[in-house]
């Protein structure tokens, strides 16, 4: 297996996965919403599959894509109900991305909530007293707030980040939104650790998964109600790093970025962090969700027939802050600027290369290197010969990883990793 796959298959998270699988098996394990076949399939390789449950008929429910905030088109990359941040429009902007210059990812449509309605609601098998859907546990808003908040800056990027290059690159067809590098965005995050209400809900050292429920509309696609965007999350990291996030960058939680309360998982991919939440289920119990199974797992020759592990970690990337196609004057010197993170640790090293990839060299390093945060660099050139160049940036981070040449493909196009190739015009 390739060394850049294997990073995300720990033996841990592979034989933790099994064991999820053979509890679902035996119907022991909750995957409302799951299609029965695509349960299956995740057991084919972990053995026989003997009787499983049936999943609930799908409702349907009206979808209309909308994003509330601005999107003027010097800042954005519309994507159907999404929004990419252009790099370009980060010139000049700190370590945190201003909110309205953030990446939106909907799988549906903004809701619009009221602080003073919105509820959590904590339930499942996990809890002391065993509290039912039906009998949950509330915290308002104003109980969130009076509880002890924690600060973290991290940085939220989809897991489909940089999936048009599998194609443009490697020439791979994958599924999913078409993204350059513009699904992530870095903020500061103020609210209430998740660990503190799951403690203070009475969660038993049974508590096994807890999966947050957004409050946004069912999803449909290709013909499906997948329910409310929702994912699982091991109680190890849910106690760790985890926060429930009412403030982004000193201001409340704008709309699109889950107002009231959303959750903010570190270092995770993007679907991890649930905006609008509105229920937390602690279940004794593994859970499964369409969001663990058929989705972000990684599907395709160099993985097994099941698929990946549930993918947790995000990968390394880096980008310009200059536009696609963008123009220098020849014999001019000028300065690159980027950002490279990684989901692995600090980025520390960065190398970029103005001639397609012969002469690379280091980059200034504009930033102290953490976790969970871009490293900002710089790196000053003065273009030769008139015509098209193309400029690459590489990182490396503190555990030692750089990006490759490719990414090994998946089928719905996750973690491209690979340098990209950035075309400019020298005039
Ligand atoms: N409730 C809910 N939470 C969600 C989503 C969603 O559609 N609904 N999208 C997820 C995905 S796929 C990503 S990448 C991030 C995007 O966060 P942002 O829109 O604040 O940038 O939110 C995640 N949380
Ligand atoms: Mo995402």
């Amino acid at each position: 297996m390739p060394a850049d796959v294997s990073n995300f298959r720990t033996s841990d998270e592979v034989a933790y996965d099994r064991t999820r699988l053979r509890q679902w098996r035996e119907g022991r394990a909750g995957a409302d919403g799951v299609s029965r076949r695509a349960m299956l399939g995740l057991l084919a390789a972990a053995g026989s599959a003997a009787t499983v449950p049936l999943t609930a008929p799908a409702r349907a429910v009206a979808a209309e894509p909308t994003i509330r905030k601005p999107l003027p088109p010097e800042w954005f990359v519309p994507r159907g109900t999404n929004a990419e941040t252009r790099f370009e429009a980060l010139r000049g902007t700190g370590r945190t991305t201003p909110n309205e210059r953030f990446f939106v990812r909907n799988h549906t449509f903004t809701p619009v909530l009221d602080a003073g309605e919105w509820r959590l609601k904590v339930w499942g098998s996990g809890l002391r007293g065993r509290r039912g859907e039906d009998r949950p546990l509330e915290f308002g808003y104003d109980d969130l707030r009076r509880l002890p908040s924690t600060t973290r800056t991290a940085f939220v990027e989809c897991a489909g980040n940089g999936r048009s290059f599998y194609a443009s690159q490697q020439g791979e067809t994958v599924t999913g939104t078409s993204w350059t590098l513009g699904a992530i965005g870095v903020a500061r995050w103020r609210g209430v650790r998740l660990g503190d209400v799951l403690r203070r809900a009475g969660a038993t050292r049974y508590a096994l998964d807890v999966q947050p429920r957004g409050l946004d509309a069912d999803f449909l696609t290709n013909g499906e109600n997948l329910g409310r965007v929702r994912r699982p999350l091991p109680l190890a990291k849910a106690l760790d790093d985890v926060l429930l996030a009412y403030e982004m960058n000193g201001e409340p939680l704008p709309a699109d970025h889950g107002y009231p309360v959303r959750v903010v998982v570190p270092s995770w991919i993007g679907i991890s962090s649930v905006k609008w939440v509105g229920d937390l289920e602690v279940s004794e119990e593994p859970l499964y969700s369409p969001w663990n199974t058929t989705l972000y797992r990684l599907f395709g020759p160099a993985h097994p027939p099941e698929g990946s592990a549930p993918l947790t970690r995000q990968t390394l990337k880096s980008a310009f802050e200059v536009a696609s196609g963008a123009t220098f004057p020849q014999g001019v010197r000028t300065r690159l600027h980027g950002r490279s993170w990684s989901g692995a640790g600090a980025v520390v090293k960065v190398e970029v290369s103005t001639d397609g990839g012969e002469r690379w060299r280091r980059a200034r390093l504009h930033d102290v290197p953490r976790a969970d945060v871009w490293t900002r660099w710089s790196l000053d050139w003065r273009p030769g010969a008139r015509g098209p160049a193309t400029l690459l940036a590489r990182a490396t981070d503190a555990r030692g990883r750089t990006q490759p040449a490719a990414s090994v493909p998946n089928t719905q196009g996750y973690f491209f990793d690979a340098v990209v190739r950035h075309p400019v015009t020298v005039v």
